[in-house]
């Protein structure tokens, strides 16, 4: 069970600015953005054990049942290197749950890109990045991450637009969130240190789901199909489309479906 003070114990090595736990909440990002804007540092964590409005990308629900799994928000404060690279702390994020899901629990877990994280092709974590500004000038990100930990996490089928599964089910036992919660926290450190360098995308396209596969791909320009070869170095999705030639598709509206049938 984890609790207040499990959470602080097994955080403890990282020496974090501040750790907020919290029975409840609406959504963790909207909590970090509060104490951001009250001046918390790079690093103040907040972690939920359930959402009553949890949000995915583009005011889609993210569902956080009490108790089941991980939903917690990182206050960001990017140096002037990070901010050149902003468009990859979304891909950090899911580069992070991965390498954590593969190194401490071996699980085969994959990026859908640009940042969900598979397992056996179903969704298990969503990621939500967001950046505040004040006129041109950069304020904070927000990083927020939801991780399904037990089957109770899962939604019902007609709750999501992609299929969705959960850490238990993939390695067969039940898994202590605060230690997935500190392996996820190392792994975003390490990464971090890394962000752009050639190894961090050598990982993330190791990592990709799909790769070499019939996509489609949803964007505000219409729908676009390929096989999906890779990442750009500005974090877009390169696919070779039927003529042979390579087309990018960067992060806005995107959704990403294999080819079924
Ligand atoms: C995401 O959006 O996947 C980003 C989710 C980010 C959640 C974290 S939790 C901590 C922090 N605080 C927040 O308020 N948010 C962040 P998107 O790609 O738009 O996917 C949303 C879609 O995923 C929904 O429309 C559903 O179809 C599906 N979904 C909702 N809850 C799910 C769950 N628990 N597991 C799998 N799929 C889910």
């Amino acid at each position: 069970m984890m609790d207040e003070y499990s959470l602080q114990f097994a955080l403890a090595r990282f020496n974090l600015p501040a750790v907020h736990y919290l029975e409840t909440v609406g959504s963790t990002n909207d909590y970090a953005q509060h104490l951001a804007e009250a001046g918390a540092a790079d690093g103040t964590l907040v972690v939920a054990e359930e959402q009553t409005r949890g949000r995915g990308r583009l005011d889609r629900r993210w569902l956080t049942p009490a108790g089941s799994a991980l939903a917690f928000s990182l206050v960001l404060r990017p140096s002037a290197g990070e901010i050149e690279r902003l468009g990859l702390f979304a891909p950090l994020c899911g580069v992070a749950v991965c390498s954590a899901l593969r190194q401490d629990y071996g699980l085969e877990a994959e990026v859908k890109w640009p940042n969900d994280v598979l397992l056996g092709r179903r969704k298990a974590c969503g990621v939500l990045v967001e950046a505040h500004w004040m006129g041109s000038e950069l304020q904070n990100v927000i990083a927020g991450i939801g991780l399904n930990v037990s089957p109770a996490s899962v939604p019902p089928p007609s709750e999501v637009l992609f299929p969705a599964t959960c850490v238990e089910d993939g390695v067969g036992h039940s898994v202590e969130r605060e230690h997935l919660l500190a392996a996820v926290l190392a792994a975003f450190g390490s990464w971090r240190a890394r962000l752009g360098s050639p190894v961090f995308f050598e990982t993330w396209e190791n990592w990709l789901a799909f790769k070499g596969e019939m996509v489609n791909v949803e964007s505000p320009a219409g729908l676009l199909s390929g096989r999906l070869s890779g990442v750009a170095p500005d974090g877009s999705l390169r696919l070779r489309i039927a003529s042979g030639s390579e087309q990018t598709v960067s992060v806005v509206d995107v959704r990403l479906r294999p080819v079924t049938g």
